[in-house]
């Protein structure tokens, strides 16, 4: 498969690895499902070693597009990705062509550029609006004009691969940001917030942010008759 044209060099810590050969063990799991993370993962995707584990494979990050252009009201057109991480939702999101901007937001500078090279392999790098930084302060210093037309999407880091050994997983203690943590700074930009959560999240944990009256609608994501992690919808969304 040809290989997609660019002109840019990746950073040091930004790979393509070829051959499971060049691959850190702690990932070659992950290598092994690299068409089911990005399908084009030929055309030259890039991925910083830690970003591996936080990308949403492909099909899930397409039904997740699918389910949030459904279910946002009318007059939401905008949709803000706060940890963009390597791209793959953000770049479902503009390939869904529901949104007249995805902004998208990523705090390390290598994971940035990996995710604009890989939304340029898609075709959709000028359909998004990259900001590198904290996604709170980069909401609250440019994105709060918007706050009226926007809905959140957030896959934030769970504290890396670790979460697998607990059985339930504690969202109060999740590094670096808990769910209250983000669900409050959120919940200050848009009453329309998805959060992108380990499949064990603690569903207590999970409702006791709602407040009284509000509607919370959790939906697992499979792959291969297996559950891959979970949404939590917060807000009037309308999901089925
Ligand atoms: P996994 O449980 O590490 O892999 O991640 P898998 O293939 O289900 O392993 P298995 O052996 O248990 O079958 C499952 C999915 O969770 C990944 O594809 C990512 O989409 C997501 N994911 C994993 N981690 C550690 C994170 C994270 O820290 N943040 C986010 N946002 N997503 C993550």
């Amino acid at each position: 498969m040809a290989r997609h044209p660019t002109l840019d060099l990746p950073p040091e810590e930004v790979h393509h690895y070829e051959d499971i050969s060049e691959v850190p063990w702690d990932i070659q799991n992950y290598w092994a499902q690299r068409y089911k993370i990005f399908s084009k993962y030929d055309e030259g995707v890039w991925l910083t070693d830690d970003a591996w584990f936080g990308v949403t494979p492909e099909p899930v990050a397409n039904k997740i597009a699918d389910h949030l252009a459904a279910a946002a009201p009318p007059g939401r057109s905008v949709l803000v990705d706060a940890f963009a991480g390597a791209g793959g939702n953000s770049i479902a999101f503009a390939l869904s062509g529901k949104w007249k901007r995805v902004y998208a937001i990523e705090k390390n500078p290598a994971v940035l550029q990996c995710a604009k090279h890989n939304a340029e392999i898609y075709g959709v790098a000028d359909k998004i609006t990259w900001f590198q930084g904290d996604c709170f302060e980069i909401i609250q210093t440019h994105l709060m004009d918007l706050a009226p037309y926007s809905v959140l999407f957030a896959s934030p880091p769970w504290g890396g691969p670790g979460y697998r050994s607990d059985k339930v997983f504690n969202l109060r203690t999740m590094e670096p940001y808990s769910l209250a943590k983000l669900y409050n700074e959120y919940a200050l930009f848009t009453e329309y917030i998805a959060l992108y959560l380990p499949r064990t999240s603690d569903v207590k944990q999970l409702a006791k942010v709602v407040k009284d009256g509000q509607k919370a609608t959790v939906q697992h994501y499979c792959m291969e008759g297996a559950s891959k992690a979970l949404c939590i919808y917060y807000g009037a969304w309308n999901v089925e």
